[in-house]
């Protein structure tokens, strides 16, 4: 185990390495650490719940309120960041607006922090991956104050840390603070989570495509050209590409960056702005996605660079390998 390196450790030593650290991250970030186990620990158990314990009614086993995943993650995750001094408010998807802590030592926390407690849970039923994302932010109102509105509205060029948890067939925690991309894969027979992925690079080009083409015929001309080029055959350039789509943004993001692919959820007729919420989870991803050399766009815009307006924003979103994002981006030119 001497070589062994763990989430912790590489969190102590990436702050110790950073000139204007105080600990006050590596805090929030061993929070994250600490919920993800405790979420980790219910997902698994999830099919046990639903299929044997649910049939004796709405209580477990111990006799206490079953609750949905979703609903538990959320609750999980608030308390945690509610009980470190570190944190002045959090703002998540599974809320309608933002929580500032009231306490007087969280009115001095410096960071707030954006979560989607667990995406893609439509998926839970069929044991199929889902994801926890979250960002963090330094706070740009006084501290000591309570927290406001505009410091959950930063654009994502201000993000000090993001990352995502993949509950799969293993539990992987990826995580960058500004550093490049680590995974960290977690040992559940010890509760902890091993450096698995180091300095993980998205390709620079790929064979895998994801969208929902249930929804072809709401795409732009743009989109459904690109789409076509995808199917087209050219062996040339390696097409026609492969479809994969999990409908778990989190998988399929993390799949496209270690395989190289596009992941495209784009506007459509009946959606402009897209489905995906702009703060919870296209931001944290675009910044994984240019941490790890990828690309993040709206279609049009950066999305590191979008000012949000609204806490439940939703935006087009495209990102994966450089080559791929940019030959969409032509495609959309043209449309
Ligand atoms: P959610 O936050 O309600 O779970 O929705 C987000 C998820 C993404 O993880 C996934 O890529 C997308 O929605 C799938 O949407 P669709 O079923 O429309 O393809
Ligand atoms: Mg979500």
């Amino acid at each position: 185990m001497a070589n062994f390196r763990t989430l912790g450790e590489h969190i102590i030593q990436s702050q110790a390495a950073s000139s204007n650290s105080t600990g006050e991250l590596t805090s929030i970030l061993s929070c994250i650490k600490l919920a993800t186990k405790v979420v980790n620990s219910e997902i698994n158990k999830a099919g046990l719940v639903d299929e044997i314990m649910g049939q004796m009614g709405n209580t477990n086993i111990q006799g206490e309120d079953q609750q949905k995943l979703d609903v538990y993650a959320n609750a999980k995750f608030i308390a945690a960041f509610k009980a470190r001094a570190q944190i002045c408010g959090v703002a998540s998807e599974e809320e309608d607006s933002f929580i500032a802590f009231e306490s007087e030592s969280c009115r001095g926390g410096k960071y707030v922090v954006l979560i989607d407690p667990l995406d893609g849970s439509s998926n839970i039923d069929v044991n199929v991956s889902i994801g926890t994302i979250f960002s963090i932010y330094r706070r740009v109102t006084p501290v000591g104050q309570k927290a406001e509105l505009k410091d959950f509205l930063q654009k994502g060029t201000e993000i000090v840390a993001a990352g995502y948890v993949i509950y799969g067939s293993s539990t992987m925690l990826v995580l960058s603070v500004g550093d490049g991309v680590h995974g960290f894969t977690f040992d559940p027979s010890i509760g902890v989570f091993f450096l698995s992925n180091e300095s993980i690079q998205f390709p620079q080009t790929g064979k895998i495509y994801s969208t929902n083409e249930g929804n072809y015929p709401f795409f732009s001309d743009g989109i459904k050209s690109y789409l076509q080029y995808c199917k087209a055959s050219d062996p040339a350039s390696g097409r026609p590409m492969t479809s994969r789509y999990i409908g778990s943004m989190v998988s399929d993001f993390h799949r496209n960056m270690i395989k190289g692919g596009i992941y495209l959820y784009p506007s459509t007729t009946t959606a402009p702005n897209g489905k995906l919420r702009l703060l919870y989870e296209c931001k944290p991803m675009a910044f994984l996605a240019e941490q790890a050399g990828g690309i993040a766009t709206d279609g049009k815009r950066r999305i590191l660079d979008i000012e949000p307006t609204e806490l439940h924003q939703r935006s087009p979103f495209i990102v994966g390998s450089p080559d791929l994002v940019n030959k969409v981006l032509e495609f959309l030119d043209e449309g």
